[in-house]
């Protein structure tokens, strides 16, 4: 079995395992994950010390199947072991940092060698080359570049494929616009809801996206809706599909639509998956909804096992028509947790409040409102401030503390939002379970 990854010039799709038969595909995740155990237990003590406890270690694992010994992993893993402690790699073999966001102030980082990148961009090459994207297409990149996995992770596989990546990034919309025209973009990659924003700011600007030569969207990192997709073909002449994944995993293309737009198509020879219920964590058969676990097979700087994603979805159990293997997992529509995705960056509630705690005058009582306004999501925090502050005639200080609390919350959460700050017993108490996030966003 050759278990070696592509890393050098442009990506040939027919090439890939997208098509290997069944018991070709369990062999080589047999392979990968004797390796890949082996490594996480030798050099990450986290693994070492769960999979003492639970009598497992690397000799048990004889077949795929024996992944459900191994003890589940979460972000809070990663979180206190921050920031390093899940590395299995000496630093001089790290090329790459990504960081996402935890569940308090401090982000989760994830690292890369160079093979792992070189995984990475494969699997991005082949979810491109699933949607149609070809040497030849103009794609414009309109995923953040930086800590976030969206951009650069977009990059490496457009380039890796043979296309031509315009590296825009997200934002400066009327920019986007201009250059979609004059170049000629015939695919486009971000969020689905920047993408609907793209949609109103083409036609404010008198544009109509129907004329141009633009023909494919890449979306994915927030949970977008078949009804959404109804809207942007509707509205443009592309074909829109569903691209999945996370840092914790690599990036996008941990998953990806093809033609048939009917489920994502996980690359399980190097993400594998399983469906567990969320609290008994009981593993789910095939078709059944419940939460996917996912582990890598090939990651060395940090190996993931049994990750689990928080992501609600199931595998789809009937075969696909476009002829790959490899098995589908559901559009995710939401998750398991209180992680919120806003304008495609993972805020949860809790980053907030540790945000807004920080900021001296402030009160323990504060309300999260969600809004979609053109296609773009607004944020608005209602906070109850001291009553001095509130009564007082010094606008000056008042105005001090709004900027503060825009300040501090950006800090944490990477995004400006509307800060409103009301009178102490303003906002509604809750006897019961208090619902502190209003989301009133609709696809
Ligand atoms: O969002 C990676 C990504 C970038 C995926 C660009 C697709 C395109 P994180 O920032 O770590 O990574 O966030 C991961 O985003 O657990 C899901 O909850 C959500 N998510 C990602 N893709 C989708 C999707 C990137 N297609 C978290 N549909 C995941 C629904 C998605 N939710």
């Amino acid at each position: 079995m050759n278990d070696s990854v592509l890393s050098t010039s442009y990506f040939n799709p027919i090439s890939s395992t997208d098509y290997l038969p069944l018991s070709q595909m369990r062999e080589l995740q047999t392979v990968r994950l004797q390796k890949i155990v082996n490594l996480a237990y030798e050099q990450v003590p986290l693994y070492r010390e769960r999979m003492a406890e639970m009598g497992v270690s690397p000799r048990h694992i004889q077949n795929i199947k024996d992944i459900s010994l191994l003890p589940f992993t979460k972000k809070t893993d990663l979180r206190d072991t921050y920031p390093r402690g899940m590395f299995a790699a000496e630093m001089k073999e790290i090329v790459r940092f990504h960081a996402s966001s935890g569940t308090t102030g401090k982000p989760i980082v994830v690292a890369y060698t160079q093979s792992d990148l070189d995984v990475w961009r494969e699997v991005v090459a082949r979810s491109l080359a699933s949607f149609g994207v070809q040497r030849g297409d103009i794609v414009q990149n309109a995923y953040g570049y930086g800590l976030f996995t969206g951009g650069l992770g977009l990059h490496m596989g457009i380039e890796c494929l043979g296309a031509t990546v315009v590296p825009v990034s997200v934002g400066n919309t009327e920019r986007q616009i201009m250059l979609m025209r004059d170049l000629g973009s015939t695919a486009i990659s971000c969020t689905p809801s920047y993408f609907l924003h793209l949609i109103d700011q083409a036609m404010s600007m008198g544009v109509d996206m129907r004329e141009l030569p633009l023909r494919i969207g890449i979306f994915g990192a927030e949970p977008w809706t078949e009804a959404m997709r109804a809207r942007v073909e509707q509205m443009t002449s592309i074909k829109a599909y569903d691209i999945y994944g996370l840092s914790e995993m690599a990036g996008p293309g941990v998953g990806a639509e093809c033609y048939c737009q009917d489920g994502m198509h996980i690359f399980e020879d190097h993400f594998y998956p399983e469906i567990i219920h969320p609290e008994t964590l009981e593993v789910l058969p095939d078709g059944e909804e419940g939460e996917l676990v996912l582990s890598t097979l090939s990651k060395r700087a940090m190996p993931m096992l049994r990750y689990r994603t928080r992501d609600i979805t199931k595998i789809e159990t009937s075969p696909c028509p476009c002829g790959r293997t490899i098995r589908r997992i559901h559009r995710i529509s939401r998750r398991s947790d209180d992680m919120l995705i806003i304008r495609g960056i993972n805020v949860f509630p809790s980053q907030i409040e540790t945000a807004i705690m920080r900021v001296e005058g402030t009160l323990p009582h504060y309300q999260i409102i969600l809004t979609r306004v053109g296609g773009l999501d607004q944020v608005e925090i209602k906070v109850e401030i001291d009553s001095e502050l509130f009564d007082g005639d010094i606008i000056s200080s008042y105005e001090k503390l709004q900027k503060e609390l825009v300040y501090s919350v950006e800090r944490i959460i990477g995004l400006k939002v509307k800060i409103t700050m009301v009178a102490p017993r303003t906002l509604r108490r809750s006897e019961g379970k208090l619902q502190r996030v209003i989301d009133e966003r609709k696809f």
